[in-house]
């Protein structure tokens, strides 16, 4: 048992009882890395207005372009550099996918939940 764990969940879930009015706020943002000319995990499943980061933790530039259920297209900067994020909140539930516009074999798979 680490003594310092306990204690920051336990501020972690002040901080989000003490927000209820965030919109869409379910906790913790769900992170999506970008590493090694991939998306890490490539496929995930969130609930409707739940937030998402990509970050990009390679040295190189990626981008992440997101078709969400509903038909809208999200687009990160064109050159999303290293430690860079892009967060997006889909509120419409079913499948969305997204690619990096700069290298073809990168895409993946959210699946938004009601
Ligand atoms: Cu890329």
């Amino acid at each position: 048992m680490l003594p310092g764990r306990g204690f920051f969940f336990l501020i972690m879930g002040l901080a989000v009882a003490a927000s209820p009015s965030a919109a869409g706020a379910q906790g913790a943002p769900t992170k999506i890395a970008i590493e090694h000319y991939a998306f890490d995990p490539p496929t995930i499943s969130v609930k409707a207005g739940d937030r998402i980061e990509f970050t990009n933790n390679d040295q190189i530039p990626h981008s992440v372009v997101l078709e969400a259920p509903n038909g809208e297209t999200f687009r990160s900067r064109e050159q999303l550099d290293e430690g860079e994020t892009f967060a997006v909140v889909l509120s419409t539930p079913g499948d969305a996918v997204y690619f990096c516009d700069l290298h073809s074999g990168m895409r993946g798979k959210i699946t938004v939940a009601k």
